[in-house]
């Protein structure tokens, strides 16, 4: 409970947010403003809380749901809806401060929205969906999930884990897929994300996670940044590198898209999609060849330099430019800043990963960043910014994976496996799992029968989802587990209702290792329960008998399987406010930045491994003359299950858009706002045009957020990173031209409508960092 005074201030600190909100988007469109940022209810909780008692009031310090920078502040609650969200004192927010960007500070509605499911679903006898009891769909699930395993063996089934829960809801998903469904098929969307990075980043210095800690952000001499659009996709990183960049640091941005980084950069450079490998060797080439690297790392730290010396021979400075689009001084400039400077920063996202040869694109950066001796100190190292709220946490650390168990302990290795047989009384499988991505195409062999789904929107976000529509549709058992029935749960024999992270207890570890509280702020919507507790019951129903009275004891268990986490509880969490792995034990202070002693390899070296030439799996051709790329816009979220019911976001930023040069638009009649038909070898979309320069003449982006045009029916499901798995989503050959007005659904409709009051793209982006 809070006091009159903190009442006051928070009150406060919601209208001044309200009203920074409105006076940015006035700054860039004063007629807008009224349209867009409605005085509805989304920035009415000031006066909302202004309204309550004090006693009527929850408040609760958590750590944000959204994405992975895992920014900290409290919770204001009714027990009805968040009212308020306002940053903590510093020293409880190591990574925020002061700072939230407009999700963590606005994005609760979804919370209490009318459709939340608050009760299970099963589907009856003429095949529609009705309420049931949590008795009858735990045993639903129990028989279909059983009968499989019984049947065909364990092997014919898959769980999908969610990073958006907590890593005691992942820890308990592992061990509820290897022990009770006795399965190794289970994954989590790192698969569709970082896990080339992990799996590069692992195979050369050890660990698949950031060596720095965000705070080397504000201290690096230089920034390189590519693949990643900071600004919408991890907007409070990108505060900091910006004030690092005012402060006089050097700032590198490679993308396709001129992004609202390159505004800020020493040096944007546009980069062709997909040839990511081929310009790193070139500044690694570059490095070489006028001896700028750091001789005394490479000898006394690295193995494999002549390997990599040999592998980028081929990267001259024409071949560079032919291919990619980069010149010869682009490359030499980058080379020359990052070898000058005392320390480098490398930041990649998903432009660098969702490629079939992600995993080849980090090797190359990881080459790069070694050579030139940036790990190990303050302000330099890598630092791959990661996605879900908790993928670092659940969606790697707890083991939700088809290979590892928790903290990367392989499966195949069988003292570890013995290991955990012991622990959780079950035979396990020395052969991996299928990833996600083979989960869809093994499925449309019969090799895989049943899923259990849970917080994943797979029908959405999977990459070619005509196909995977396909298989959700003839799964002889599907378990969806979410917070409502999203297009994946329509295909559900059983849907169970879940709670969301201001409804429950556990950790999240976010992007720099830090392990963080998420704590309970209101009691769980309607019937809906926590993860843990679902599988907890589930996991009794087919003949357990787990136990677990909180996910503190959870984390117990975790703690002493889990060497990186051995020194992580609940209660030391609270005490440090956070706690970064490796922590090896109850007296250990956890790890500021990887790598200070040495490399978590055999030999305690970097391998450095060389990479050679490698492009897209489609590159264009005269039917399919042009490239889309897809990603993120700063207001929505993902397949929008959260940020759709948002009114404030809806309103801003109400549909999709497809960004096209004005060249290109203007060689086929296209003007902004003109439905476009994009198709692919896979499949077709309608959507509006916006016309900007920020992409180039070859290419358009769009969004990944919107259902109406679901733009992963484009994307290709089989062209796969031979290593990670990870789908190209960055990368598919189309062909764009006018459509029909008619051709844009209602829905679209509607979007547009809105569209041609909504911003341009170029004011979206230079108004997108949205924090303060
Ligand atoms: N607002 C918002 N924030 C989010 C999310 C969200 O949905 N909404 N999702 C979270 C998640 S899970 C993730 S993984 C992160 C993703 O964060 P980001 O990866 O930063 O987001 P994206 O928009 O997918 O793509 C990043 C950039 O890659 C560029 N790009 C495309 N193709 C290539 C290429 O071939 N090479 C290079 N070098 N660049 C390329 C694009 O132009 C874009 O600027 O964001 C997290 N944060
Ligand atoms: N074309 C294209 N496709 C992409 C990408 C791209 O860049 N381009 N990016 C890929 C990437 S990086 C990612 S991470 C994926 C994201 O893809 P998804 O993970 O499928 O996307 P979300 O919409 O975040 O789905 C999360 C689900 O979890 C539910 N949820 C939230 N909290 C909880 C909880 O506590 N418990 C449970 N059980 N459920 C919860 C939400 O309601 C939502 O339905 O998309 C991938 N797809
Ligand atoms: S940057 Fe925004 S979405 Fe990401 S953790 Fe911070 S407040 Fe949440
Ligand atoms: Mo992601």
């Amino acid at each position: 409970m809070s006091s009159d005074n903190d009442l006051n201030g928070v009150a406060g600190y919601m209208q001044h947010a309200k009203e920074q909100a409105l006076s940015n988007v006035e700054n860039i469109a004063e007629d807008i403003a009224a349209d867009t940022f409605p005085e509805g209810k989304l920035f009415e909780i000031a006066q909302a809380i202004g309204d309550k008692r004090l006693e009527e009031l929850n408040v609760a310090d958590t750590t944000c749901g959204y994405c992975a920078v895992g920014c900290r502040f409290d919770l204001y609650s009714d027990g009805e809806e968040i009212l308020a969200a306002r940053p903590t004192e510093d020293e409880d927010a190591p990574i925020n401060g002061i700072s939230t960007c407009v999700k963590g500070k606005f994005g609760y509605d979804f919370i209490n929205s009318d459709d939340r499911l608050t009760a299970p679903l099963v589907r009856d006898e003429s095949g529609q969906f009705r309420e049931a009891t949590w008795d009858e769909a735990l045993s639903r699930v129990a028989d279909g999930l059983g009968e499989i395993r019984d049947t065909h063996g364990g092997e014919a089934l898959s769980v999908i884990a969610s990073s958006k829960a907590t890593n005691e809801e992942n820890y308990l998903m592992g061990k509820f897929a290897r022990q009770v469904l006795q399965t190794n098929s289970i994954d989590n969307c790192n698969r569709l994300c970082h896990s080339s990075t992990v799996a590069a980043l692992g195979q050369t210095y050890g660990y698949g996670a950031a060596s720095i800690s965000t705070d080397d952000l504000e201290i690096a001499d230089c920034i390189l940044l590519t693949g990643s659009n900071t600004t919408e996709a991890h907007p409070v990183l990108a505060t900091q590198i910006k004030q690092n960049v005012r402060d006089g640091a050097d700032l590198l941005v490679f993308d396709p898209r001129e992004i609202q980084m390159a505004e800020y950069a020493s040096q944007y450079t546009q980069v062709k999609p997909g040839y990511d490998a081929v310009w790193i060797n070139g500044i690694t080439r570059y490095i070489i060849e006028h001896d700028l690297y750091d001789e005394t790392f490479v000898a006394e730290q690295t193995t494999g330099f002549e390997e990599v010396q040999e592998s980028v021979e081929e990267f001259t400075p024409d071949r560079v430019e032919k291919i990619t689009g980069v010149s010869h001084d682009e490359i030499a400039s980058a080379a020359e800043m990052i070898a000058d400077a005392d320390g480098c920063v490398f930041g990649w996202t998903l432009g660098l990963t969702e490629h079939s040869h992600g995993t080849e694109n980090v090797i190359a950066m990881a080459n790069l960043a070694a050579i030139t001796g940036n790990l190990g100190k303050p302000g330099a190292g890598v630092s791959p910014f990661r996605g879900q709220n908790n993928v670092q946490g659940g969606g790697g650390d707890m083991g939700p994976l088809p290979d590892n168990f928790p903290g990367y302990q392989d499966i195949a290795d069988d003292d570890v496996r013995a290991k955990f047989e012991d622990a959780w009384d079950c035979e396990i499988d020395p052969e991996y799992g299928y990833y996600t991505t083979q989960m869809f195409l093994e499925a449309a062999e019969d090799n895989i029968r049943g899923m259990y789904i849970i917080g994943e929107n797979s029908a959405l976000s999977e990459p070619g989802v005509n196909h995977a529509e396909d298989v959700l549709e003839n799964l002889d058992f599907l378990v969806v587990q979410d917070l409502f029935v999203t297009e994946t749960a329509k295909y559900a024999d059983v849907v169970l209702p879940a709670s969301s992270f201001v409804e429950k207890t556990g950790t999240f570890t976010n992007t720099d290792r830090t392990v963080q509280m998420v704590n309970k702020v209101m009691e769980p919507k309607g019937d809906s329960r926590p993860d843990w507790i679902i599988l907890q019951e589930l996991a009794n129903r087919m003949g357990r008998s787990w136990d677990y009275d909180s996910t503190a004891e959870v984390m117990d268990e975790i703690n002493s399987l889990t060497p990186i986490y051995g020194g992580v509880s609940h209660e030391r969490v609270k005490e440090n406010g956070g706690l970064q792995w490796p922590c090896w034990d109850m007296d250990h202070p956890g790890t500021v930045r990887l790598y200070e002693d040495e490399f978590n390899t055999d030999n305690g070296k970097v391998n450095l491994k060389g990479v050679g030439y490698s492009e897209p799996a489609e590159t264009p051709t005269e039917e399919y003359p042009l490239t889309l790329t897809t990603g993120r816009v700063l207001y929505q979220y993902h397949t929008g299950t959260m940020t759709h019911r948002e009114e404030g976001i809806m309103q801003y930023n109400p549909s999709d858009f497809v960004e096209i040069n004005p060249a290109t638009a203007a060689g086929m009649g296209i003007s902004g706002g003109d439905p476009v038909r994009i198709e692919s070898r896979r499949g077709e979309t309608v959507v509006p045009a916006q016309i900007t320069d920020r992409v180039g003449p070859e290419n358009v982006f769009v969004p990944i957020h919107f259902t109406e045009s679901a733009i992963n029916r484009l994307t290709d499901e089989e062209h796969l990173d031979p290593t990670a798995a990870t789908p190209e989503y960055k990368v598919s050959a189309v062909r764009v031209e006018p459509a029909d007005a008619d051709a844009l659904d209602a829905d679209v409709d509607t979007g547009q409508e809105a569209m041609s009051q909504s911003l341009s793209s170029d004011d979206r982006t230079s108004m997108s960092t949205g924090d303060d």
